[in-house]
């Protein structure tokens, strides 16, 4: 026998949610993938607030649902230092319970979620639950640091959930924190946007014809061993045929030394312009990328999704981003990496066919259709279920 559709089955339907996103605003993957989550979430209906000290990079706020809260540094006279995690506190506290907010969503244990642990208390009854991504640094930094670890791992038992962006994140998490409750491993996922300009456009603007353009993006900190992406460079057999594009996030200036040295002046080309990573990736031919530590590697997954083959080294949640699709050596095999380059120079038949692999991937796994619902769940889960 047929059932009959009910208006009590429709009316099942959840209800949107109030979610509240913190995130640090700059150039890095984690401001650029919680301004994306919260995008898409109030694509799907939710209103979304966003906490930071500045506007996130990637945000815009004329979206439907979308709202920024600014919060100032404290600045105070009476203390040594500017402190940020308290006015964060009381700007989540003031709009969790202006807005009722059913959630906090933090990227990043401290401060964040240190903050949204202070601002539940000072709501008390009916405060927002606490979902928690790390993204790598509370752990793999911060973590053994014992000015820091007794306060994450305060904040991570205190979070109604804890997500991390790769199961190597969990691992390292659960070696190096007491945690009572399961982590939840959710990737991170990335829309494309569409180019605005041409490939021919963008490299005529950088002074390339037909050179093999190498792509690396990232904030350029210590961890991504920009060294190691310019040895990389020197060793190759074709670098008079290679040019290496850095898209980068923070200064260039502690490298210029290295670049002498290593005789790559006008060969490397920096532009500070991150954000138009749509335009620059189509006009690249493949990705480079060095880090020693990476719990996930956005800047890859983007680099797949432009179809480019990707070189690197296989550390922390990589290989769960690229798995086959990409050229990954030991750390450290700057010989194997180079080497891999001039096989791509050589036949662009490899860089079409591993390219177009990476696309698939990327898009078979990491798209905001598959990972959005993930934690749209967590939120359900954690607004139904009583904390003990
Ligand atoms: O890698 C950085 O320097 C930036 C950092 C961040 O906090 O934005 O990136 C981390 O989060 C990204 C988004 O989840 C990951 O893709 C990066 O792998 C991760 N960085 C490290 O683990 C070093």
């Amino acid at each position: 026998m047929a059932v009959r559709q009910t208006s009590d089955a429709v009316s099942k339907v959840p209800p949107p949610l109030k979610i509240g996103i913190t995130c640090f605003p700059l150039i890095g993957g984690s401001g650029i993938l919680a301004t994306a989550l919260g995008t898409e979430l109030a694509a799907r209906g939710h209103t979304v607030h966003f906490f930071s000290y500045a506007k996130p990079v990637r945000l815009d706020l004329s979206a439907p649902r979308i709202h920024f809260h600014e919060v100032a540094v404290g600045q105070n006279s009476l203390f040594p230092c500017p402190d940020y995690t308290l006015p964060l506190a009381v700007k989540m506290a003031e709009i969790g319970r202006q807005e009722g907010l059913d959630v906090f969503h933090v990227h990043y244990a401290v401060p964040h979620a240190t903050a949204a642990f202070l601002a539940r208390e000072m709501i008390g009854d009916g405060a927002p639950k606490i979902v928690t991504t790390l993204h790598g640094t509370d752990t793999t930094l911060l973590g053994p640091n014992p000015q820091y670890r007794a306060a994450i791992e305060h904040a991570l038992v205190n979070s109604d959930a804890v997500t991390t962006v790769s199961d190597s994140l969990r691992q390292q998490t659960e070696q190096t924190f007491r945690l009572h409750e399961q982590i939840h491993v959710i990737p991170n996922f990335f829309t494309p946007a569409k180019p605005t300009k041409s490939r021919e456009e963008v490299r005529r603007e950088l002074g390339i014809s037909d050179e093999f353009l190498v792509v690396h993006m990232s904030n350029l900190r210590p961890v991504k061993r920009i060294d190691l992406l310019l040895r990389v460079m020197a060793q190759t057999s074709n670098r008079d045929r290679i040019r290496l594009l850095i898209l980068a996030g923070g200064p260039f200036a502690p490298y210029e030394p290295l670049l002498d040295e290593l005789g790559l002046r006008g060969h490397v080309l920096v532009r500070e312009d991150a954000a138009a990573v749509e335009n620059y990736l189509p006009a690249a031919d493949a990705g480079l990328y060095t880090s020693e530590k990476e719990s996930f590697g956005l800047s890859i997954l983007e680099t797949l999704f432009f179809g480019k083959p990707v070189v690197a080294f296989r550390i922390g949640g990589i290989s769960e981003v690229v798995h086959d699709a990409a050229f990954l050596h030991e750390f450290g095999d700057i010989a194997a990496m180079a080497s891999s380059l001039d096989q791509l120079v050589d036949s662009s038949e490899l860089g079409r066919q591993m390219g177009e692999r990476g696309r698939q991937r990327a898009e078979k796994y990491f798209t905001a259709a598959n990972i959005v619902p993930q934690y749209e769940a967590v939120y359900r889960e954690v607004i139904t279920s009583q904390r003990a």
